[in-house]
């Protein structure tokens, strides 16, 4: 174990925990009316001005969804990304994703099911659906991440498009707009870039439709203003600014497969037995830490998920 010395932790990293973390305080006390308020009130200089303050949210208690590890700092999250659309340094996404255009935004529901439609993004955004999800995320490249989301769980959602007897699997779909998504006009992946999970998988409780980040409308760069959030799978499948959702009785061809089908599977678990064919995925670099630490099977959440793949092996279908 390393503790790090005061003086070896940057002064963001400590602003960024210490306010949110207070916030969370004042939260617990004051109650959760004035949470949009207090969070506001925290991030509101510096930080996250730009962004505006989720009104309202569910805080959940520690538990299988909301771990009580660390969380990453803003300045973390924000600005060591991968979102291709807008390059493919990590620091390109905060660098240009400023130039997209989150609003109007609408999501096309379409496929098998019952209530297809063009939904606006005003209708994933109802206060009384969001909750606050403190995750472990886990990067196929071996980094990992605390973020402390905001959200809709995606099944309650999915129960709302009345999925058809005959849907086995949703398909996501991110925006194709290469005038503001630079990196659409480069050939580096096949673009839009889709994303496809399981049903069952997708009506989990832990798969979450995210809007937000430490109390704040999502920055760009990290998927405004819909992105999806699979805590017990490698962090590509998260995919960012989603404009389609489709119900379907075929397995999707997610852009990562499609790309490099011997190195990216459909389930994407978060596997430390199963490696990568050019690295090992038995450990990761918690990002802010020195050490790299053992991963998890399904990244921790082995107890809420491991069901859903019962039977199946693990390493064929990785
Ligand atoms: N549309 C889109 N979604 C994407 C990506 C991308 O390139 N394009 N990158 C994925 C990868 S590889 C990771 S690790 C996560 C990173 O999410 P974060 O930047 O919010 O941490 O987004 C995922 N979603
Ligand atoms: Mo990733």
């Amino acid at each position: 174990m390393v503790i790090r010395r005061a003086q070896d932790v940057r002064s963001s990293e400590i602003t960024d925990e210490r306010l949110y973390f207070n916030r969370r305080e004042f939260i617990r006390t004051a109650g959760s009316v004035l949470a949009g308020t207090a969070g506001a009130f925290a991030l509101g200089e510096g930080l996250a001005s730009a962004q505006a303050a989720i009104p309202q949210y569910r805080k959940l208690p520690f538990g299988p969804f909301h771990t009580d590890e660390g969380v990453n700092t803003f300045n973390d999250i924000t600005t060591y990304n991968n979102f291709y659309e807008f390059g493919s340094d990590k620091s390109d996404p905060a660098r240009y994703a400023g130039r997209l255009k989150t609003r109007p935004w609408t999501v096309k529901v379409d496929g098998l099911c019952a209530k297809p439609g063009d939904y606006d993004i005003d209708d994933f955004l109802k206060p009384a659906l969001l909750e606050e999800r403190v995750y472990r995320m886990r990067c196929v490249e071996a980094w990992s991440m605390v973020i402390p989301w905001i959200g809709v769980p995606l099944g309650t959602m999915i129960k709302q498009f009345q999925p058809a007897p005959g849907a086995k699997f949703v398909e996501f779909t991110t925006l194709l707009r290469p005038t503001e998504m630079v990196g659409q006009q480069t050939g580096i992946l096949d673009w839009p870039y889709v994303e496809g999970l399981r049903l069952d998988e997708a009506m989990h409780p832990l798969t979450i439709l995210a809007v937000g980040l430490y109390g704040k409308t999502l920055l760009n760069q990290n998927g405004a203003p819909l992105r999806l959030v699979v805590p017990w799978k490698y962090g590509f499948k998260g995919i960012k600014s989603i404009v389609r959702i489709r119900f379907t009785d075929k397995q999707p061809m997610n852009t990562w497969q499609r790309m490099a089908p011997n190195e990216y599977g459909f389930y994407s678990n978060v596997n430390p037995e199963v490696d990568h064919p050019r690295w090992s995925q038995k450990r990761e670099r918690r990002i802010g830490e020195f050490l790299k630490r053992k991963t998890l099977m399904f990244n921790g959440y082995a107890d809420q998920v491991a069901g859903l793949y019962a039977g199946m092996a693990l390493k064929k279908f990785y």
